[in-house]
C-alpha cells in the first residue's frame, strides 16, 4: 500500500481516503470532495455544496461493498430476485445511507468539527419521489431487507424525470407543482450507458418460415427507444452487501437521429428525441386506480423489456444457459404495472432466442411470481385491444395464443362451464374489448400473493376466486412489512436509544426482540422516559408547525394523526365528521370538559380525483374555522401538512399518540403507515381492515381501538340495500354534522361549496361512512377517556411498540426467500477481492 505523498496526515493510506471511517479521515474526504468535485471551498459554499461533498465522501464509502458485491455475485452466478415495480419510494439517501454503514455519530462529529450540522446537510437532500404511496414505499423497503439479509437483487424500475408532484395549499386547495428532484444533481446514481438496451414501439408482425422449415414471427416496429440504466447502490445495514437499483431512461437511439440529420431533417430528429424521452419524463400520479393512458402502458413495456434484456445479457455473461434462466432469476411483478413481462419474456424466449413455445412457457411460468395489492375494481389494469395492437402488435398475438392454451386447460379441468371461460379469459369481450392485466399475471406465474392476512382471504374469496378454484397452489400470503433501519432508528434515535439501553442492539436486525421491552413496562423509570421521549418529539412537530402553518398546538393534546394518499375508502372525510362532532358538542357547551386534540393530516389527491381534492378543502376550512373560534379555547386544533414525503413522514410517525386507520372494511390491501406508526408507539384506531387486522393480533385487543362493520358485515348490508339517509334522520349528532357543513359554516356562508361532497354521502356513501359513524365516535369518546389515565396510555404504547416484530419488512422478505423465490443468502467478504487502488 502506498502513502499519500505531500499531506500532513503521514500514515494515511489512498484506500483510507476513500473508505476509511474514522473522524480524521472524514474531514480530509469531505473537504476533499467539497474542492474536487464540487469546485469550492468553505469560504463560498453554499449548503447544497456540502451536501453534496458530504454524499460524495459516504458514496465512496459504499463502492467498495457494490463492487465486491457485484464481483461475488458475478462469480458465483448467484440465484437472483428480481424486483420489479413501476414505482421506488426511496426516501434521502443520505441518513439511511449513514445508519447502515454504521457511521451516523462519526459523520456528525466530523462535520460538526468542521462547524456544520448533520441535520441541516440530511435537510438539503431532495428526496427522489418516485412512487406514490404505499407500494412504492414498500418495494423500497424490501430492497432494504435484502440487502440486510444478503439476499442477491435488482430493483428495476423507470428514472422519471419528474416523480410525484410538489403539493402546495392556496386557500384551502390542493395544487399542484412539478418536482424537480435532480435539478442539483443525483450524487447517488451513477450511469451505465454500455449497457444501453432498445425497445420496439407499434409498427406491424410479419410471419415467416425459417431456415429450419419452422413458422417464426418478425416485429417490425414503427419506433424503437433507447433506454439507459443508472444504477443506485442499496447499502444493507450492518452488512457488506450492496445492491443494485437500476433504473431505466428513454433516449432517442443515435442511428435514427443521424438519418434525419442527413437528410437535413435537423428538427426532425431532435423532435424524434422529445418524443423517446417522454416515455420516461414523468410519474402517474394515481394511487390505486388506473387511468388507461397510452404513455403509462408505453412506460410498462419500456421498463418491463429493458429489463427483461439486462438479465438475459446477465445470465448470458455469466455462462448460464438460456434454458436456465428460471434458475437464475426470480422476478417479482410489483401489482400489474409490470404484467406485460409475460408476454415480453415469452416474446424474447421465442422470437428472440428461437426457443419453442412450451420450453419458453415453462421457463417463463417458472421465473414470474405476481403480488396483488389492492380489491379496489378501478385499480384493475385492463388495456384497449385496440392501444394493445396499435402499441404492442406482437404482444398481442401471443396474449392470444396463451389464452387459447389456458381456456383449453379451464375447459378440461371445468367442462361445460362457459361463463366461466368468459369470466377467466385474459381477454374481457363484455364490451370494447379489453386485455385484463390480473388475469395475465396470475397465468404467467408460478406465485400469486396478497399483502394481508384479509386481503389474500378476500383475493381467493372474490377477485381472484376462479384463478384460486383453478390453481389453489399457486395462492399464498405474504403480509406487508417496513423496515425498522428507517422508520425507527434513523427517524426516532431517541427512542432507539432508549430501546438499546435496556435490551442491547440486536432488534434493529431481529425486530421480534423488541419483545424483551415488556420486561420494563411495569419500571416506572422507563415508562417516564419513555413518555419524555414522545412529549420532546412532539414539541418538535409543535415548533415545525407554528413556522410551516403558524398555529399553535398544545404539545399536551392528544395527537391525531391520519397521514396516507387522500381516497374516499381511506375516509379522511370520516375523520372530519369526528371534528365536527367534537366542534358542535362544544358550541352547545363551550364549558364541556373534553381532552384537548390536535387533528394532524397529511397526503395528496390524484390531481384528477376531484372528491379527493374537496376532502382537502374540507379539512382546511375546518380548520379555519375550529383553529379560529374563541369557544374552543384551544381545546381542538386541525392541522393540514402540505407535501407529505418519505422525509416528512419520517417526523411526523414519532410523533404520533393516535394513529388513523379506518378504512372501510376489505378495501385497504393492507396499508403499512398502520406499521410504522404503532412501531414508534403510537396506539391505533382502526377498522378490522388489511394488516390491521395483524397487528391488532399482535398487540391485544386491549391495546387497539377497533370499531366499524367488518369486511362481511360490509358486503350483507350492502346486499341488503344500504340507505345513508336513514342514519341521517335517525343519528342527532350525526345530522348535526352533516347540517354545519351543509349551512355553509365552513365555507363563508356558500352552501354550494361542499354539495357534491354530501349528496354523495345523502345518496350513496360508498364507504359506508354513515353506517361506521356512530361506532367511530363511540371509540373516539374511549380514546379521550383512556389518554386520561397517563400511565394506562404509556403502558399501552410500549406494549405496541414492543409487539411490532412480525412487521418487520425483514420477515416479509424471508419469508417470500421460503416459499416463493428459493433464495439463500450470499455474504458478501470485503476481501483482497477488488481494491479501490493497485
Ligand atoms: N397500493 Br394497486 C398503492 O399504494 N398503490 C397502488 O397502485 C396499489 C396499491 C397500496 C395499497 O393500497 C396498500 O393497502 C398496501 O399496503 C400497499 O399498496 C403495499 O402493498
Amino acid at each position: 500500500m502506498q502513502t499519500v505523498p505531500n499531506h500532513q496526515v503521514d500514515n494515511l493510506q489512498i484506500e483510507d481516503d476513500r473508505t476509511g471511517l474514522s473522524v480524521e479521515c472524514l474531514k480530509r474526504a469531505f473537504l476533499d470532495n467539497l474542492f474536487y468535485v464540487q469546485g469550492k471551498f468553505p469560504k463560498i459554499a453554499t449548503k447544497n455544496d456540502y451536501y453534496m461533498a458530504l454524499a460524495y465522501t459516504v458514496r465512496d464509502r459504499l463502492l467498495q461493498r457494490w463492487i465486491n458485491t457485484a464481483v461475488i455475485y458475478t462469480e458465483r452466478a448467484s440465484r437472483t430476485v428480481s424486483y420489479l415495480s413501476a414505482e421506488f419510494l426511496m426516501g434521502p439517501h443520505l441518513g439511511n445511507n449513514l445508519v447502515n454503514l454504521g457511521i451516523y455519530d462519526q459523520v456528525k462529529q466530523a462535520v460538526s468539527e468542521l462547524g456544520l450540522d448533520l441535520e441541516d446537510l440530511l435537510e438539503q437532500e431532495e428526496e427522489p419521489g418516485l412512487g406514490n404511496g404505499g407500494l412504492g414505499r414498500l418495494a423500497a423497503c424490501y430492497l432494504d431487507s435484502m440487502a440486510t439479509l444478503e439476499i442477491p437483487s435488482l430493483g428495476y424500475g423507470i428514472r422519471y424525470e419528474f416523480g410525484i408532484f410538489d403539493q402546495d395549499i392556496r386557500d384551502g386547495w390542493q395544487v399542484e407543482i412539478t418536482d424537480k428532484w435532480l435539478h442539483c444533481g443525483n450524487p447517488w446514481e451513477i450511469a451505465r450507458p454500455e449497457w444501453e438496451v432498445y425497445v420496439r414501439l407499434g409498427g406491424h408482425t410479419e410471419a415467416y418460415t425459417d431456415e429450419h422449415g419452422r413458422y417464426r414471427v418478425r416485429w417490425i416496429p414503427f419506433q424503437v427507444i433507447k433506454g439507459v440504466p443508472h444504477d443506485t447502490p442499496i447499502l444493507g445495514y450492518k452488512t457488506n452487501t450492496a445492491n443494485t437499483l437500476r433504473l431505466w431512461t428513454a433516449e432517442a437511439p443515435e442511428s435514427f437521429d443521424f438519418a434525419a440529420f442527413n437528410s437535413g431533417d435537423y428538427l426532425g430528429a431532435v423532435q424524434e428525441k422529445m418524443v423517446s424521452e417522454n416515455l420516461s419524463k414523468v410519474l402517474y400520479p394515481n394511487d390505486d386506480s388506473s387511468q388507461g393512458k397510452r404513455l403509462r402502458l408505453a412506460q410498462q413495456i419500456f421498463f418491463v423489456s429493458c429489463s427483461l434484456q439486462d438479465m438475459i445479457r446477465i445470465v448470458f455473461r455469466q455462462n448460464v444457459p438460456l434454458e436456465k434462466f428460471h434458475e437464475k432469476f426470480v422476478v417479482q411483478l410489483n401489482d400489474t404495472h409490470p404484467a406485460i413481462a409475460v408476454a415480453e419474456l415469452m416474446r424474447l424466449l421465442i422470437d428472440e432466442h428461437d426457443m419453442g413455445w412450451d420450453q419458453a412457457w415453462q421457463i417463463t411460468q417458472k421465473s414470474l411470481a405476481y403480488t396483488n395489492h389492492t380489491l379496489l375494481p378501478e385499480a384493475l389494469e385492463r388495456w384497449p385491444i385496440s392501444l394493445f395492437r396499435e402499441l404492442l402488435p406482437r404482444h398481442l398475438e401471443i396474449i392470444y395464443e396463451i389464452n387459447y392454451h389456458f381456456l383449453e386447460e379451464v375447459k378440461a379441468k371445468f367442462p361445460g362451464d362457459s361463463d366461466r371461460l368468459r369470466r377467466m379469459s385474459l381477454i374481457d369481450e363484455s364490451g370494447e374489448k379489453y386485455v385484463r392485466m390480473a388475469h395475465l399475471a396470475c397465468v404467467g406465474s408460478h406465485s400469486i400473493n396478497g399483502v394481508a392476512a384479509l386481503h389474500t382471504k378476500l383475493l381467493q374469496q372474490d377477485v381472484l376466486r376462479d384463478f384460486y378454484q383453478m390453481y389453489p397452489e399457486k395462492f399464498n400470503n405474504k403480509t406487508n412489512g417496513v423496515t425498522p433501519r428507517r422508520f425507527i432508528v434513523l427517524s426516532n434515535p431517541r427512542l432507539t436509544n432508549l430501546i438499546s439501553s435496556k435490551i442491547g442492539d440486536n432488534w434493529i436486525k431481529h425486530l421480534e426482540d423488541l419483545k424483551h421491552l415488556e420486561a420494563f413496562v411495569d419500571d416506572p423509570e422507563f415508562c417516564s422516559q419513555w413518555r419524555s421521549i414522545k412529549s420532546a418529539i412532539k414539541q418538535d412537530l409543535v415548533a415545525y408547525i407554528a413556522q410551516q402553518n403558524g398555529i399553535t398546538v398544545n404539545p399536551d393534546s392528544i395527537f391525531d394523526i391520519q397521514a396516507k394518499r387522500f381516497h374516499e375508502y381511506k375516509r379522511q372525510h370520516l375523520n372530519a365528521l369526528h371534528i365536527i362532532t367534537l366542534y358542535n358538542r362544544i358550541k352547545a357547551n363551550p364549558d364541556i370538559d373534553i381532552t384537548p386534540r390536535t387533528f394532524i393530516f397529511g397526503g395528496k389527491a390524484a390531481p384528477g380525483y376531484y372528491m379527493a381534492k374537496l376532502i382537502i378543502k374540507l379539512l382546511n376550512s375546518i380548520g379555519d374555522v375550529v383553529n379560529n373560534d374563541p369557544d374552543v379555547r384551544d381545546r381542538l386544533k386541525v392541522v393540514f401538512l402540505k407535501d407529505y414525503s418519505v422525509k416528512f413522514a419520517q417526523r411526523v410517525y414519532p410523533a404520533a399518540d393516535l394513529s388513523e386507520q379506518i378504512s372501510m372494511a376489505g378495501k385497504e390491501a393492507s396499508g403499512t403507515g398502520n406499521m410504522k406508526f404503532a412501531l414508534n408507539g403510537a396506539l391505533t384506531i382502526g377498522t378490522l381492515d388489511g394488516a390491521n387486522v395483524e397487528i391488532r393480533e399482535e398487540v391485544g385487543e386491549d391495546n387497539f381501538f377497533i370499531f366499524g362493520l367488518t369486511a362481511p358485515e360490509v358486503y350483507a348490508l350492502k346486499a341488503r340495500g344500504y340507505r345513508p339517509l336513514d342514519y341521517y334522520h335517525s343519528n342527532r349528532e350525526l345530522k348535526a354534522v352533516i347540517d354545519r357543513i351543509a349551512s355553509g359554516h365552513f365555507s363563508h356562508g356558500d352552501t354550494k361549496l361542499f354539495k357534491p361532497l354530501l349528496d354523495s354521502l345523502l345518496y350513496r356513501d360508498e364507504y359506508l361512512l354513515f353506517a361506521d359513524y356512530q361506532a367511530y365516535i363511540d371509540c373516539q369518546d374511549r380514546v379521550s377517556q383512556v389518554y386520561r389515565d397517563r400511565d394506562r396510555w404509556t403502558r399501552m404504547s410500549i406494549l405496541n411498540a414492543a409487539r411490532m416484530g412480525k412487521f418487520s419488512s425483514d420477515r416479509s422478505i424471508r419469508d417470500y426467500c421460503q416459499d416463493i423465490w428459493n433464495i439463500k443468502p450470499v455474504p458478501i467478504e470485503l476481501g483482497e477481492c477488488i481494491q479501490a487502488k493497485e
